[in-house]
């Protein structure tokens, strides 16, 4: 049976799997994310699983109050679409309502769509077109939003809660573990430390009128330990880590990736993380502690990239990314044992 060390509220994966309700969609989400998979696996394509947005965590189960933060999804979708760029077909799995590949351009808070658009009075019917000044950059982004439509490269899943957010990512992990190497997970998601276990929650609205409100946490299972042994062993891992304060980001993020071993763990200052990001990874000489290395890549605010539009970092992250994991992919195989 399944116990949940009440005394110091301390979830493993596997409690919290045996005593936390899955969303009621997961097997229809899995299901499309098999066939998603094997017919990339048979196209013989790499594919990236991108998570992004914030989880939320509801405070009670019927649930009219939650805690949230502050991501937009911005990283996430910016990424994706540099991803479909390299060639990889991209599984995008982001809070819903957050920033998504392509529509991202036309955020209805900074550009909104409908100021795109003109109509144009002059035949006896109105006619919808597009605005001159913005015309060739939406056709850009159209046409790069159609092609990879029509050729079936990129699968979206949606998530709210952290809770949605966990059995998610188990499940998409399981389904992307066929492809082996091929696999990269880039988890840029802004994913809660703490949540409320259902069996802790209010059915009803917390009500108020007894004073202050004092909830207790229990801290959210560190799902990176299986993600990387269990779940999905030979996929390449990338895992995000955001800080406020920028003395602690490369310890930190040194800390994540001896702590779980996985491949990179990218380091971001809150204020600075559209300029300069941190590559944390181990060396060429094996798992020495000694032989983590700190690889910055940086943009200025005013760059520009090869077609003259604000640079992005994603663009260097996934370029970089690309090259390590194609490096992965190629490298030598474990030897199976016996
Ligand atoms: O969504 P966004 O572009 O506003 O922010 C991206 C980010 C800072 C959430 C992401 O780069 C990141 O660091 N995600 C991991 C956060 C963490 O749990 O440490």
């Amino acid at each position: 049976m399944t116990t949940i060390d009440s005394q110091q509220s301390l979830f493993s994966a596997e409690s919290y799997f045996g005593t936390q309700t899955p969303p009621p969609t997961l097997d229809q989400d899995i299901a499309g994310v098999r066939s998603f998979v094997h017919r990339q696996r048979d196209l013989g394509r790499k594919v990236v699983l991108v998570t992004s947005g914030g989880t939320t965590v509801p405070l009670e189960l019927n649930v009219v109050r939650f805690l949230d933060n502050f991501s937009a999804g911005t990283r996430g979708a910016t990424s994706a679409e540099y991803f479909l760029k390299a060639g990889y077909a991209v599984i995008f799995m982001h809070r819903q309502f957050s920033l998504q590949p392509f529509s991202r351009h036309y955020s209805h808070s900074t550009n909104p769509f409908l100021d795109f658009l003109e109509i144009e009075t002059t035949a006896d019917t109105p006619r919808i077109t597009a605005t001159p000044s913005k015309y060739d950059h939406l056709l850009e982004v159209l046409t790069a939003y159609k092609s990879v439509q029509q050729a079936g490269l990129l699968h979206t899943l949606t998530f709210v809660t952290i809770n949605d957010y966990l059995w998610l990512l188990r499940a998409v992990s399981q389904e992307l573990s066929v492809l082996g190497r091929n696999a990269l997970y880039y988890l840029a998601a802004a994913v809660s430390d703490f949540f409320l276990p259902r069996q802790k929650m209010s059915e009803h609205k917390i009500q108020s009128g007894k004073g202050s409100l004092l909830i207790e946490m229990d801290q959210v299972p560190k799902i990176l330990q299986p993600l990387i042994d269990e779940w999905t062993p030979d996929g390449f891992i990338v895992s995000f880590k955001l800080e406020t304060d920028p003395a602690l980001l490369v310890p930190k993020a040194r800390g994540a990736l001896e702590r779980y071993g996985h491949h990179l763990v990218i380091g971001n200052d809150l204020h600075r993380r559209k300029y300069e990001v941190v590559f944390v990874s181990r060396g060429h000489h094996g798992s020495a502690a000694s032989d983590v290395t700190a690889h910055w890549l940086r943009i200025s605010a005013d760059a520009v990239d090869a077609r003259g539009h604000a640079k992005e970092i994603e663009e260097d992250i996934v370029a970089e990314l690309s090259k390590r994991h194609q490096a992965w992919v190629d490298g030598p195989q474990p030897r199976p044992p016996g």
